[in-house]
């Protein structure tokens, strides 16, 4: 009996291993992550992976025990019987506790690390303030001396400060390419940084858009805007010929 036992604990074990090391291959092997264009992307994806690396045991444990006591022991079609009762395994709950007390706080790390290099970073060479409405974004550079509604127009390589606010309803500001999501309130200014690393527009990569994230009304899934990445001297030259 006991014997058996620890052949079937091996069985599981070996599976267990098995099943892990190649999904954890397979979660090296493909990009999961939709494009980039920021270096706060970056962040945010290597943080994303770091979590998904250590998910994948604690999946496969799941799947492969459930999935081999359906296969082994399932009810035979004339056992009507069931089966004896299990009580409690104190050292089964002792080790359960232990192991998911340490991942939980290991999964705590990625995202203390990702958000102190989110902070990081040199002065902002640009500020600009964005305002949210039903159902439409504007944007001014450098305290109003541009104003823009129908493309967000950012330097390649130079930090930026977002400062968001909304007129009306709360909207949220997020532009998926850079991973960046922030919140727009009416009567209160939120802020978020980011900088672009990869000159694009919408038209090579539809995640270079600033979208609403928060349901705001009729308009909202049409509530979006094109981004353009641009050489620092391209945008010298847009933003004084917009009036800056
Ligand atoms: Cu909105």
């Amino acid at each position: 009996m006991v014997g058996e036992r620890r052949r079937e604990l091996f069985s599981v074990g070996a599976i267990w291993l098995v099943v892990t090391v190649v999904a954890e291959y397979v979660a090296v092997a493909v990009s999961l992550h939709p494009p980039g264009a920021s270096r706060e992307a970056r962040i945010i994806d290597e943080a994303f992976d770091l979590l998904l690396y250590l998910a994948i045991p604690v999946f496969t444990f799941v799947v492969v025990v459930v999935g081999y006591s359906i296969v082994r022991h399932r009810a035979g079609p004339d056992e009507e019987l069931d089966g004896p009762p299990i009580r409690t395994n104190r050292a089964f709950i002792a080790s359960w506790m232990v192991v998911t007390s340490v991942l939980t706080v290991l999964v705590i790390v990625p995202a203390l690390a990702g958000m102190d290099k989110l902070a990081a970073g040199p002065e902002p060479g640009l500020v600009i303030d964005v305002r949210a409405e039903q159902w439409s974004w504007t944007f001014d550079y450098a305290g109003g001396e541009v104003r823009t509604k129908d493309t967000l127009v950012l330097p390649v390589d130079t930090r930026i400060q977002f400062r968001i606010t909304a007129t009306d309803v709360i909207h949220s500001f997020w532009i998926p390419a850079f991973r960046i999501k922030q919140d727009a309130v009416p009567g209160k200014v939120t802020e978020t940084f980011v900088t672009a690393e990869r000159i694009g527009e919408f038209r090579d990569d539809v995640g270079m858009r600033v979208q609403c994230a928060e349901l705001c009304g009729l308009g909202h899934a049409r509530m979006w805007t094109d981004v353009s990445v641009v050489s620092q001297e391209d945008f010298d030259a847009w933003f004084s010929s917009a009036g800056g």
